[in-house]
């Protein structure tokens, strides 16, 4: 079976790529597709919900390829901030920051800035990530988290994003000291991508003649 997946974000497809493995899935990207970016993607994520937006890049993308789609949509949720950035968490500094900086370490610091006054005991936050699956009969949201806390300043050179500042207590690290197949056993999308893996599975089982399902 071929799964398509619409992300355009490279640091998404390296966590990814490793779950699908040695299973009867073949993931292919936008770009092995040849699909090119267009301004109207920018308007598919929305500030309600991951899932939401994890369902509209999925539907959006389907719609385009006419391929089996999974979506994902992501974020952090920090408790401090009433749960900012969430679903803005890629556009959450301000575009001259971003535009000077890079978009991670512009988020990065601006989340710094954010917490600045907050004392060590209450910079909880989680990763959080939708997947949405869309099939030509239908779809399928799964999703995942992962709790950790905000450091003072970056750890760590793996990940994307917020890695280096979202650190594990129980591991003694942040997720961007992890490798991927690390990250991909404690984080969201490690979480997420194994359910809606997991449910393909079982549909391509049902769906085999003669195979454990028949
Ligand atoms: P696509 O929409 O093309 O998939 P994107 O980068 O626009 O890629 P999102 O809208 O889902 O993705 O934004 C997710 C942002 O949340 C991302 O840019 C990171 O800043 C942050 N994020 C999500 N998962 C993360 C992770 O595992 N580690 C660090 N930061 C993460």
């Amino acid at each position: 079976m071929k799964l398509a997946v619409a992300t355009r974000n490279p640091g998404k497809l390296r966590e990814i790529e490793p779950i699908f493995r040695h299973t009867p899935i073949r993931l292919v990207s936008l770009a092995d597709l040849g699909v090119e970016p267009k301004p109207e993607e920018e308007r598919l994520e929305g500030e309600v919900s991951f899932a939401r937006n994890a369902l509209a890049k999925a539907q959006y993308f389907h719609d385009r390829t006419g391929l089996p789609m999974m979506g994902e949509d992501s974020g952090i949720v920090v408790d401090a901030l009433n749960g900012e950035p969430g679903p803005r968490s890629k556009r959450y500094a301000p575009p001259e920051m971003q535009e000077e900086y890079g978009v991670d370490r512009a988020n990065n610091l601006f989340l710094l800035r954010r917490l600045r006054d907050i004392p060590d005991g209450e910079r909880s936050a989680r990763f959080y990530c939708a997947v949405a699956i869309v099939l030509d009969d239908g779809s399928r949201l799964f999703s995942g988290r992962v709790d950790g806390v905000i450091l003072r300043e970056p750890r760590g050179e793996g990940g994307f994003g917020y890695d280096p500042l979202f650190y594990l207590p129980e591991r003694g690290v942040t997720t961007a000291q992890l490798s991927v197949a690390e990250k991909n056993e404690v984080s969201h999308r490690g979480r997420a991508m194994r359910a809606a893996r997991d449910w393909l599975l079982e549909i391509l089982a049902d769906e085999t003649p003669g195979g454990p399902n028949q």
